[in-house]
């Protein structure tokens, strides 16, 4: 079910760079058509693609105060409540990460800081159709609320043509989003980068999407920030023989399931924890309503690999830099040394990855696809700008001067050297 790869060949399977995260070329060329003539043209060429892509144009681009009253008819107290509960959880975690404005330095006569200020405006992009997570919205939308961006502008793709799934517009009320357009696809990253008559522009674009989704949000990139282009989801569980194989199973099937080209790992010094998982994939999938995705993405993208210690398990892991690491193995909490690069850490036998997709705390938009070898998680910093500043007196200056003027002239630039000598020569 899961395939065995000893650890040279996962190396050479898994492990090896390609251009993997790379849009594809076609797809490009077709998002940068639809960019040019929006940017150009606004409303016109939107409801032009509106209309090519999703057949039929809503009769107002954005949801309006009675459409959102309405969701929450639809939505059941229970989903209601949870939803409520996991919004309440994200926000004290990401609380935590909020810094203030700060002096670093203040020396004699100097002084130098750091403030921090939100981004005025962005935009949460918001798969409409299979994929519709309303703990994505959470996940996007609470960071940037308690960086106190003024603005949170979500987009997602009216359904029939009018409407938007009711569940995300709750999800968005509770997380706080100020105003909701009913576009999606390469037309709603247009319309956000560059503004239309009836769209308003957006200083940063966050959140997953479909192929073109990412090489629109790649090439709109530079004219407004983007969190990052994410890869197909992933897990690497490190376990050895004190391990539930039926738990560790349900966490491979769990990840599995999100699409067949996720890939899900297990690392382990047990071939028998190997043996019993596989036979527990095969009975669970078998019940699973995503069961064909699943078992796809397991037999195709999945492996389980026998290592000679728990050291080389982490090892193996630090190079795959995966987006969600499981370590269940007895004390899980002495390993967290041992981690170099992995977007997210569940420790322990009952920390199954779906509790923190949904409900725990930390955030779920993460880097794939070996990223995490030098990016992190989305957080309450995706949506903070950081201005430094600085004050000098004039003796402060005056004992800086020469040292300025050395390397000023050094570089053959001159005015740098008198925009410093014209002061020094005043006294
Ligand atoms: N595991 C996904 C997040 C998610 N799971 C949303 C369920 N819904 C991120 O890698
Ligand atoms: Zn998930």
């Amino acid at each position: 079910m899961i395939p065995n790869y000893d650890t040279n060949t996962f190396s050479d399977l898994f492990l090896k760079k390609n251009s993997k995260n790379q849009p594809d070329n076609e797809i490009l060329r077709t998002a940068k058509e639809v960019i040019d003539d929006i940017r150009i043209n606004g409303d016109i060429a939107l409801k032009k693609y509106v209309e090519k892509f999703d057949r039929t144009i809503p009769s107002n681009w954005e949801v309006t105060e009675d459409e959102r009253e309405q969701a929450w008819q639809l939505i059941d107290e229970s989903t209601i409540d949870s939803l409520k509960k996991a919004a309440q959880n994200i926000k004290k975690f990401h609380e935590k990460q909020l810094q203030s404005s700060r002096f670093m330095d203040v020396e004699d006569e100097i002084i130098a800081g750091q403030l921090y200020r939100p981004i005025e405006r962005v935009g949460i992009y918001v798969p409409g159709g299979t994929a519709c997570y309303p703990s994505s919205v959470l996940m996007n939308a609470i960071p940037a609320v308690l960086a106190g961006v003024t603005e949170v502008i979500m987009v997602t793709p009216a359904r029939n043509g009018e409407n938007i799934a009711p569940i995300l517009s709750v999800a968005a009320d509770i997380a706080g989003v100020s105003k909701i357009y009913k576009i999606g696809g390469i037309q709603a990253i247009a319309s956000l980068a560059y503004g239309t008559e009836s769209i308003l522009s957006v200083d940063k674009i966050v959140g997953p999407g479909n192929a073109y989704v990412a090489a629109a949000k790649s090439l709109v990139f530079g004219d407004v920030g983007i969190d990052m282009i994410a890869g197909p989801s992933e897990v690497a569980v490190v376990a050895d023989d004190s391990a539930d194989a039926s738990f560790v199973a349900s966490d491979l099937i769990a990840q599995a399931e999100h699409d067949t080209n996720a890939r899900a790992f297990l690392l382990t010094t047990s071939n028998t924890l190997i043996e019993q998982v596989n036979e527990e994939v095969v009975s669970q999938c078998a019940t699973l309503p995503r069961r064909d995705i699943a078992e796809e993405a397991l037999k195709t993208k999945g492996a389980s690999i026998l290592v000679k210690d728990i050291d080389q398990a982490f090892e193996l892991v630090n190079q795959l830099a995966p987006e969600h690491l499981e370590i269940q193995l007895n004390d899980p909490m002495i390993y967290l040394g041992k981690i170099k690069n992995a977007g997210s850490v569940f420790l322990g036998n009952y920390t199954p990855e779906a509790l923190g997709d949904y409900f725990a705390g930390p955030n779920h938009v993460l880097p794939t696809s070996g990223t995490a070898r030098f990016s992190s998680g989305l957080s309450v910093d995706d949506f903070l700008k950081k201005t430094t500043f600085l004050y000098y007196s004039e003796k402060a200056l005056q004992d800086a001067s020469q040292h300025v003027i050395n390397i000023a002239t050094e570089e053959q630039l001159d005015g740098h050297a008198r925009a410093v000598q014209k002061r020094i020569n005043k006294q």
